[in-house]
């Protein structure tokens, strides 16, 4: 089974690590206890487009963030990122802040496909007018990220089908690497032979 890295990111107290306890335990909680951290959860994807089972490991930060100062090593070989973030009633702090993080994601790994995350959709007010939706989907055109999610830890709204989007995008991701992988290992043997004096 094809097993893919993917990191959660975002500000302290978003709730990167409820959904880590969502998708992986089917739990949450009600603590915020941004210190502990274990360091990855793994949840295997079974209902893929594909139908090819996908395993997950989950990376949570464990209170880096506060700091600004998750490091390439939280990173490295990520098939994606989630940005996780909850609603601000200031469109612009919130850009500035959704900038900041991404400027940072793609510093580090320039280019894997970016979730953006807006999670507790449950403290939504019923009637609420969704103000900041348009504001968001311009901002995922604008910053080509791959999909934005409105989510729920606690209510496990939206999880679930975050995460198979998430399995679907890094497994066909792979499979086009693997194809042109292959295909310029083909036509460099081709280029080898006609090139070969014997
Ligand atoms: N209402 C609500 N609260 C949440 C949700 N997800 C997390 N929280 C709460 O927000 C706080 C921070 O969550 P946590 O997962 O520790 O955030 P992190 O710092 O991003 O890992 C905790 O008190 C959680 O119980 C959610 O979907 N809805
Ligand atoms: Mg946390």
């Amino acid at each position: 089974m094809k097993n893919f890295k993917i990191v959660l990111v975002g500000e302290s107290g978003a709730g990167k690590t409820n959904l880590l306890l969502r998708i992986t335990n089917n739990d949450f909680d009600v603590n915020f206890k941004s210190t502990i951290g274990v360091e990855f959860g793994v949840k295997t994807i079974h209902e893929t487009s594909s139908k090819n089972p996908v395993k997950l490991q989950i990376w949570d930060t464990a209170g880096q963030e506060r700091f600004r100062s998750i490091t390439n090593a939280y990173y490295r070989n990520a098939s994606a990122v989630l940005l996780v973030f909850e609603m601000e009633n200031e469109w612009p702090g919130l850009e500035k802040k959704l900038e900041q993080w991404l400027k940072d994601v793609r510093f580090h790994t320039p280019y894997v496909p970016i979730f953006l995350v807006r999670n507790k959709c449950d403290l939504d007010a019923p009637n609420a007018f969704r103000l900041h939706t348009e504001a968001l989907t311009q901002f995922v055109h604008k910053h080509c990220l791959t999909a934005f999610y409105e989510v729920s830890a606690r209510n496990n709204v939206g999880v679930h089908e975050l995460f198979k989007h998430v399995a679907d995008t890094v497994y066909s991701q792979d499979l086009i690497s693997e194809k042109v992988f292959i295909h310029a290992s083909s036509s460099l043997s081709k280029e080898d032979k006609s090139s070969c004096s014997c």
